[in-house]
This record gives C-alpha cells, sequence and structure tokens, in this order.
C-alpha cells in the first residue's frame, strides 16, 4: 500500500508507481497508444474530466465527450481538434441528474455502434443548496451517484461484449473525493436521503462520494465474480480549483488561501484518471482507490462491504421506480 500523505502532496516526490501529485495527465501517459480504445467521459466539457478528454485523444482514443451543456461540449471538442485535426471525438448530451436523459444518453450512445472501453464516470456537482433533481432526488446523490449507476449499469452489457470480442480489458474510473471522509453519520443516511431539514450540503457531497466509493467496491466484486474483463477503481484527482466550487462561501476561500501549497493544476489534477484509465501497470487491478496516481487506503465506511450491497439495492430500487 501506497504512503501517500500530505508530505509527497507537498513536495511532489513520486510514489511508488514512479508518479506523484506534481505528475500531469500528459506525463504518466506517456508513450501509451490508445487508438484501440473507445471512451466515454462524463463532465467532460471542462475541468479535470475536459484534460481528461483531451489527454486520452492525444493518446489517440476515440473520446465522446457527454455533457449537460453542448456549447460547452462543442466548444471542447473544437479545443481537441485545434491539436490534432483527425482525432476521434464526439459531443453527447448528458444530464446525470434526469435518468430519462440517461436513458437517452446510452440509446444514442448505442445507436452509434461503437466498442466502449474506458468509461470515466467524472462529472459531478459539489455543495449544492437543497434541492431535488426532476425524478424527486437530493441533487448531490442524484448527480454524482445514482445517474451513474444507471449509466454504469445500461453500459456494462457493451462493455461486456467489447472486452469480449476485442480481448481488451474494460476499465470504468470513478471520480470520488476525499470528502467520502465527511458524511452523515453511518454513511449513508438511507431514510433521509431527500430530507430538508437534516441537509448539510457538506454532508451530502461526502454521502453522495463515499456512495461512488462503495458503488466500485460492489461493482468490482460483482464483475469479477462474472469473469468479466472489466476493471472498476476510484480516483481522487487532489484539489483542483475548477467551477466545482462555485457554491462554496466565503469560509471555503479562506481555507483555500491557508492551503494554498495543497492545491494542485489542472493537467495535475486529471493525471490520476488517466493513469487509472490508460496504464499497463494496472492490468487486472480493480476495486482500488488511489490519490495522486498510488493507490491509497479509503476512509474505513467505504470498505464496508454490507453498506456496498445495501446501497446497490437501494439505488436499484430508486432508479426503478422513477
Ligand atoms: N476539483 C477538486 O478539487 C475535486 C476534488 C475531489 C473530487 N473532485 C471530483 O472531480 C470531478 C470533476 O470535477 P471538476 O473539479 O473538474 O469540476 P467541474 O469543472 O465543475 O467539472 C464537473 C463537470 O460535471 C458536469 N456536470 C455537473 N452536473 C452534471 C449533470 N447533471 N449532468 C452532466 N454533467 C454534469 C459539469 O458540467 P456543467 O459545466 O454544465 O456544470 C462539469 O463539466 C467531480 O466528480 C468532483 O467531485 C474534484
Ligand atoms: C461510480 O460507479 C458506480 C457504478 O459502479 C456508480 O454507482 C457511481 O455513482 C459512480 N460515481 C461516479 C461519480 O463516478
Ligand atoms: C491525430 O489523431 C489521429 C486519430 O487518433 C491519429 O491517427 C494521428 O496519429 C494523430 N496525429 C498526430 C500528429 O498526433
Ligand atoms: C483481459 O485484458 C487483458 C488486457 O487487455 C488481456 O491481456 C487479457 O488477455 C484479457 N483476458 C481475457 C480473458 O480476455
Amino acid at each position: 500500500m501506497a504512503k501517500v500523505g500530505i508530505f509527497t502532496l507537498l513536495t511532489g516526490i513520486a510514489g511508488p508507481s514512479g508518479f506523484g501529485s506534481a505528475s500531469t495527465a500528459e506525463k504518466v501517459t506517456d508513450g501509451i497508444d490508445a487508438s484501440d480504445l473507445t471512451a466515454i467521459v462524463t463532465g467532460g466539457a471542462s475541468g479535470i474530466g475536459l484534460e481528461t478528454a483531451r489527454v486520452l485523444a492525444l493518446r489517440n482514443a476515440h473520446v465522446v465527450i457527454a455533457a449537460r451543456n453542448m456549447e460547452a461540449a462543442n466548444e471542447a471538442k473544437q479545443l481537441i481538434l485545434k491539436d490534432n485535426e483527425t482525432a476521434r471525438v464526439d459531443a453527447l448530451k448528458l444530464d446525470l441528474s434526469s435518468m430519462k436523459s440517461v436513458r437517452a444518453f446510452v440509446n444514442n450512445f448505442n445507436a452509434q455502434n461503437l466498442p466502449l472501453n474506458l468509461l470515466i464516470n467524472n462529472a459531478g456537482v459539489m455543495f449544492c443548496p437543497y434541492q431535488l433533481s426532476e425524478d424527486g432526488i437530493e441533487i448531490q446523490f442524484a448527480t454524482n451517484h445514482l445517474g451513474h449507476f444507471l449509466l454504469t449499469n445500461l453500459l456494462l452489457d457493451k462493455m461486456k461484449k467489447t472486452a469480449r470480442s476485442s480481448g481488451i480489458e474494460g476499465r470504468i474510473v470513478n471520480l470520488t473525493s476525499v470528502a467520502h471522509l465527511h458524511t452523515y453519520k453511518g454513511g449513508i443516511d438511507f431514510n433521509k436521503i431527500n430530507d430538508e431539514d437534516s441537509y448539510s450540503d457538506k454532508k451530502a457531497y461526502g454521502q453522495s462520494k463515499l456512495a461512488n466509493l462503495l458503488h466500485v467496491n460492489e461493482l468490482a466484486r460483482r464483475l469479477q465474480e462474472e469473469g468479466a474483463n472489466i476493471t472498476v477503481n476510484s480516483v481522487h484527482p487532489g484539489l483542483i480549483m475548477t467551477n466545482l466550487f462555485r457554491h462554496s462561501g466565503l469560509g471555503m476561500r479562506i481555507l483555500r488561501l491557508l492551503s494554498h501549497p495543497l492545491w494542485k493544476n489542472v493537467p495535475q489534477g486529471a493525471a490520476t484518471s488517466c493513469y487509472v484509465a490508460l496504464h499497463p501497470s494496472l492490468k487486472g487491478v480493480t476495486g482500488k482507490y488511489f490519490v495522486d496516481c498510488n493507490e491509497f487506503a479509503p476512509g474505513k465506511l467505504a470498505t464496508d462491504t454490507v453498506l456496498a450491497k445495501q446501497l446497490w439495492d437501494f439505488s436499484n430500487k430508486l432508479v426503478n421506480s422513477a
């Protein structure tokens, strides 16, 4: 187990993988040829997702940018094409807070008859004021967890078929956060998922990010049991100044100033996603949590298999009742 901590983060010293907090997405994928791969990057129109999409395309993968804002998605596509006008990049509409939109996205993607090797579940919102999704579910849980839960399940058949026919390992990469340590008591507040009175924007974010970790573990277990050649891992990208912080208040801004040395830039922020998506040294590695391109031990609740199973059933019920 890698000992990645504050020290390595501050110094940028590489961990056992040979990479560390200072490594960029381009650096960790140097020399890798992804021309046989097709990838979906959710939230690929900005921030870490855009840099991830850009670097996957730079390594010659076919990249589908899944975004709710099509204008931004098309701008992202143009940005990638500017580097290489024959790069294979598409933009497709996806609003993860809406189950209807998730289903429509999967239909549209399937209609293109593309294979699918990589799914980067990157989109997310943070610290939102209390709000319900169009399906009546608290917005951070709906967007960060449930939308990706449904998306992943609907795309899994395609990924399994691709892995089988190509003989190439499929990979699912999930963006979680150290914030998974800061949740409601017990981790997931199943009985109060939509409760406005007990709502905390910070804990609801932590809860949704813990849900991401739990689901990776449960999905990894299921896929392994089936013998599918698909790995699933979670990533904490680091602290990166992106649009994600649009709902954070003054306290957070002060904290940010004080903690300045802890922050990474966007190319560094996309490094762990790209490393876990493409690096050959992670062949067969599944159900793990990565920080700064090195394996890391997640919080205790994240390894609770009973909680993971409970969340899986709970999520299935929510998705089926919508
Ligand atoms: N930045 C950090 O310090 C940090 C730390 C830990 C974890 N993370 C995680 O890293 C991931 C990427 O975040 P980021 O920092 O790159 O933030 P970002 O720039 O805000 O990117 C998030 C992306 O998700 C998209 N998105 C939000 N809601 C969506 C929805 N309902 N449907 C489809 N797309 C949606 C956003 O689109 P719009 O532009 O339309 O909103 C945006 O493109 C997130 O999962 C986040 O939790 C980030
Ligand atoms: C991660 O993947 C799981 C499926 O295993 C999904 O339930 C979860 O919501 C995903 N989260 C994110 C942000 O990728
Ligand atoms: C541009 O992208 C295409 C398709 O991925 C690839 O075949 C080609 O080698 C790339 N060109 C350069 C200069 O990287
Ligand atoms: C699984 O994927 C790996 C890596 O791409 C490949 O080497 C291996 O042969 C695949 N295994 C099967 C059973 O297809």
